[in-house]
């Protein structure tokens, strides 16, 4: 009998054979040196372990699979035991296997020991997630042909929701989706493409995820039948080869189901009938998947039903969600983006910024033990630039999680290179003031500073079925950046960025160097080229692709910069504009609200200038706008001369990819910095002082 069934990953069939260093992304497992094995007493004639889960062998597939194809070794498997110099897999209670006094003290949940003594490498497991993170560890380490002689390390996470939420549809389509059709969903019902599926989970088990919902926050007809008998038995396919990672299943709710897929005329969340129906329906799911994750729902927003309807607000809507789930131990993930997407511009009161914060903060507190509130990293909507939420630091009795969106919607369709590592930091290490100075966001949905029952960081996943995954080729690097930073925040980008590069390119130091380099400055690129000063849009309506700078200034969506012939910007003060910066705690609230300490990137978020406004840097907005928009196309001419330098050292199939897309950012750049340049030209009349060419 076979202990273990061998992987069919990597040999997907829908995967060419040139592609497949793309589809690897950073599971490569590339051959490493021999002198590093050698001097790193890397011993692999087996791998022995006390007994088989689901999840060990999944565990067991990777190490054998990903050994053999680094070092041309692949280790004898063996259950009860093992003598031989190897790698022992446990967990903290087989204490039969471990070396005598071996402590387990340092042991979290979810968390691993790697420990490597005499000619055995240790990875021990708080539980058998713990012991597949700490296999994914050890590979990495061996990928970078890291020293692991005499290592000794122990991690956990440190969220405790590690969360992807897939906008996919079941009509094969992905809500904002730029790396092709779903790999989940074909012609209204599931992929059979299991496979795909498979080698999903290995890639974000890899990085600690533990939780993915698995259809789009906005639930249309067909997707609302995802929780009856009709699509169940798929849910619970799906679920399964999540579990084997370590991954929940969630499934996002339509709130009208009740009426939508039952035979009620009302969702109103206090009918004794749709509790019931709830009820019932989380009964059925759990009946199919009985460690089902729970519902992410998306109500009363952009024209989602919600429990506005009835005249209740999204306590009693969330939580009588939250008591349907709750006897199996299911959580509902509520999501805060709720505000008026039927505004008349010729309103000047109403600000889309204020919303979420104005609709949950006065119910902070209302919410059951099992409900989440999931809140944008920014007040308006996965912006270039924004400033933080305030609700998060702002709700000081509810649990939380925030959402960050790695699908790039605003930030180039993963057809420009936009690497959101440094965004995320900078939003995680934000300073709220919730509890007094020092109380960073990253410390809130991590439940350290607010003690909550369900948090954590949830993130729009970028993937489709293009062979690599994600479109352009370098996204993969936001995918794997993200999962590492739920896992924990306090990685710096540079040491995330460094294993991204080395696990995906290999270990060449000029490799690692162009390619570290590109990704770390071109969010800041993009946002040099595009948008000025965090006023956000200025992008084409719907699809959000390319320069529109007016496109959205007449509409009902709250998002205008109210650009004149005199100065642009958004004033959202107290003293005198919507008085959004009153959601902000004192010292934030001071700093937003004076445009004399208001920071730079974030004055035409907050304020409404001239054109002649002096920036701290020393330049006027107009002349901050053409020195950006210049710089930041020269930023990607540089970035492509740099990749063009990598020839010989990527594949080429992986090289031409990048190089295609590189060379149409370079392209699309100059669109945006000419319309933009020649838009505040034309509405200014202020010459450039340096006299570039601006199109008059
Ligand atoms: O950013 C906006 C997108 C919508 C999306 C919405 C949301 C799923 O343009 O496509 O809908 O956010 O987050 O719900």
């Amino acid at each position: 009998m076979m202990l273990f069934e061998p992987s069919a990953s990597l040999i997907n069939d829908d995967i060419e054979k040139e592609q497949t260093s793309s589809y690897k992304a950073w599971l490569q497992y590339s051959p490493v040196k021999k002198e590093y094995i050698d001097k790193s007493r890397l011993f692999l004639e087996e791998v022995a372990l006390t007994g088989l889960s689901e999840i060990r062998t999944s565990a067991l597939n990777e190490i054998s699979q990903a050994l053999f194809s680094m070092t041309g070794t692949q280790p004898k498997i063996v259950l009860h035991g093992g003598d031989k110099a190897g790698i022992i897999f446990a967990t903290k209670d087989e204490k039969e296997i471990l070396p005598d006094g071996f402590s387990t003290d340092e042991l979290r949940p979810e968390g691993y020991i790697l420990h490597q003594e005499h000619n055995r490498m240790y990875v021990v497991g708080y539980c058998d997630k713990g012991l597949l993170y700490g296999v994914f560890h050890l590979l990495r380490l061996i990928q970078m042909e890291k020293n692991v002689s005499g290592l000794h390390l122990a991690e956990s996470p440190v969220n405790q929701l590690r969360m992807i939420n897939q906008w996919d549809n079941s009509d094969n389509s992905v809500e904002r989706g730029y790396a092709g059709e779903s790999i989940f969903y074909k012609d209204l019902g599931f992929s059979r493409n299991l496979v795909r599926i498979k080698d999903y989970a290995r890639l974000l088990a890899s990085t600690g995820i533990n939780a993915i919902s698995i259809n789009n926050v906005n639930v249309h007809q067909n997707e609302t039948d995802f929780v009856t008998e009709k699509f169940l038995p798929n849910v619970k396919k799906v679920a399964s080869i999540f579990r084997a990672y370590g991954i929940k299943t969630f499934l996002s709710a339509n709130y009208a189901s009740p009426i939508t897929t039952g035979d009620l005329d009302t969702a109103d969340p206090l009918d004794e009938d749709v509790r019931k129906w709830w009820r019932n329906t989380a009964e059925r799911i759990y009946d199919y998947i009985p460690d089902f994750g729970g519902v992410v729902v998306k109500a009363d927003s952009e024209n989602r039903p919600g429990p506005f309807t009835y005249n209740r607000n999204h306590a009693d809507g969330a939580n009588m969600l939250g008591e349907a789930f709750e006897p199996f131990g299911g959580i509902v993930i509520w999501r805060c983006f709720v505000y008026n997407c039927k505004q008349d511009w010729r309103d000047r009161e109403t600000d889309r910024a204020r919303a979420a914060y104005d609709h949950f903060m006065p119910i902070d507190g209302d919410f059951r033990e099992n409900v989440v509130l999931q809140i944008k990293n920014g007040p308006m909507d996965f912006q270039v630039r924004e400033p933080v939420s305030p609700l998060i630091g702002g709700l000081q009795r509810t649990n939380q999680m925030i959402e960050f969106q790695i699908a790039q919607e605003y930030t180039g369709q993963q057809r420009h290179l936009c690497y959101l590592i440094p965004q995320w930091k900078e939003v995680l290490n934000f300073d709220t003031y919730a509890k007094g100075k020092g109380s960073q966001v990253k410390d809130i949905v991590s439940g350290s500073l607010i003690s909550q029952t369900h948090c954590g960081i949830a993130a729009v996943s970028n993937i489709g079925n293009d062979a690599n995954w994600t479109g352009h080729t370098l996204a993969q690097a936001n995918l794997y950046g993200y999962g590492r930073l739920t896992w924990n925040p306090d990685l710096t980008t540079e040491q995330i960025t460094e294993e991204a590069v080395r696990l995906t390119f290999g270990n060449d130091r000029e490799v690692v160097e162009t390619v570290s380099e590109m990704l770390m400055g071109s969010w800041k690129t993009y946002e040099k080229y595009t948008s000025p000063l965090g006023v956000g849009w200025m992008i084409a309506p719907n699809h959000h692709y390319g320069p529109d700078i007016e496109g959205y200034e007449f509409s009902a969506w709250g998002t205008y910069h109210y650009s004149n012939r005199d100065g642009t910007g958004v004033n959202r003060t107290q003293k005198s504009g919507t008085g959004f910066t009153g959601q902000y705690l004192s010292p934030n609230y001071e700093i937003y609200e004076s445009l004399k300490s208001c920071p730079d990137e974030l004055v035409l978020f907050f304020h409404h200038v001239p054109y002649s406004h002096k920036l701290k840097s020393g330049d006027t907005v107009i002349q901050h706008i053409y020195n950006t928009h210049f710089e930041g196309v020269e930023e990607v001419e540089a970035v492509l001369a740099g990749w063009n330098r990598l020839q010989d050292k990527v594949d080429s199939y992986r090289f031409h990819h990048v190089q295609n897309r590189l060379e149409e950012q370079l392209a699309h750049s100059k669109e945006w910095r000419d319309v933009i340049n020649t838009y505040f030209y034309r509405k200014s009349g202020v010459e450039d002082v340096k006299g570039r060419k601006i199109y008059s």
